[in-house]
């Protein structure tokens, strides 16, 4: 079954985006809240990608699959225990004891709801694993309690480490007699977000340079773990026209500061990634200018040879689907 057809099937689940359900939404700018996680506080958030969506209607399938069941069982149950109870005179019917019948029936038919459900799961779960034919790779790295963020392909050399913001830091002290609802984005901000290209596929991969952290954007439909010593990998693509700041957190319970390393993407349009990419290059160029002039062939080697080992990885864990 395919994502648009369930999408037709149960587009009654779908939250309302805009629906500010949290204190936390409600003091966000006009602008901020355009860009807001797509949850409404009570289900997943419908998400900005294709996967995202997928991953939410297959929820909502399932979910409405339970009611279904729950109505059906609970019904028959309370039918059942109001209509033939002993004071109207009921006598227990002895006949379905051991019959192998509706042993057959009650087998078969949670069989064939599981099937039902396990066939659109499947599908989804592999699309998921699917990390052909991306456009842009990068690498993740988890620390306790920051990530890293190292490009590959066109951005290659882009490095950067991206630490809770300032201002959502001095607020989390003890005692820092700073009210955290006067800090936008509260323990949700960064001080350098990952940025990435909308209608790109975008891979991740994912490791750990000390425990097991998990990157984690709800709205890309998104989190895998990052654990030392091994190469995970995820991938998203942001629908064009949904660029903007989307946010999560570290989801594996990585020690003391585990809910100040939050995950802050940035996407943006392409040409404006292209921009930004030609900045930050720039940048870095203009920090290593003195240490080009001291060492120049240095310098000049020492992006690729580092990079090397990198590009070896991502090609030997692509290779494993
Ligand atoms: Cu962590």
């Amino acid at each position: 079954m395919n994502s648009i057809r369930f999408q037709k099937m149960l587009r009654l689940g779908r939250p309302m985006a805009a629906l500010p359900a949290t204190a936390a939404l409600a003091s966000l700018s006009v602008a901020e809240r355009a860009a807001a996680n797509t949850s409404n506080g009570y289900n997943l958030p419908y998400g900005v990608t294709d996967l995202a969506h997928e991953i939410y209607d297959l929820h909502m399938l399932v979910f409405w699959i339970c009611v279904g069941i729950a109505i059906v069982v609970f019904g028959a149950m309370i039918y059942s225990l109001l209509k033939f109870r002993h004071s109207q005179g009921a006598v227990p019917d002895t006949s379905m004891v051991h019959s192998t019948k509706v042993e057959i029936v009650w087998t078969v038919i949670p069989v064939l709801i599981l099937v039902v459900m396990a066939v659109p799961a499947a599908e989804t779960i592999l699309k998921i694993e699917d990390m052909r034919d991306s456009g842009l790779t990068i690498r993740v790295t988890g620390y306790q309690w920051k990530w890293q963020y190292q490009y590959m392909d066109a951005a290659e050399g882009v490095n950067f480490f991206s630490t809770l913001a300032q201002d959502s830091n001095f607020a989390r002290e003890l005692h820092s007699g700073i009210d955290p609802r006067s800090v936008p984005n509260y323990l949700l901000a960064v001080d350098k977000p990952l940025v990435v290209p909308s209608g790109t596929k975008v891979r991740l991969l994912l490791t750990s340079q000390d425990v097991i952290h998990a990157w984690w954007i709800p709205d890309f439909g998104a989190k895998r773990d990052a654990i030392p010593g091994f190469i995970n990998e995820l991938w998203f693509n942001v629908t064009p026209g949904k660029e903007g700041t989307y946010r999560g957190q570290c989801a594996a319970l990585c020690g003391r500061d585990h809910g100040f390393m939050p995950v802050v993407v940035e996407v943006k349009t392409p040409d404006d990634f292209k921009k930004w990419v030609d900045a930050q290059k720039a940048e870095m160029k203009q920090a290593a200018a003195p240490a080009d002039a001291a060492a120049p062939a240095a310098a000049a080697n020492a992006a690729p040879a580092e990079s090397a080992p990198l590009q070896a990885a991502a090609l030997r864990t692509a290779s494993q689907f």
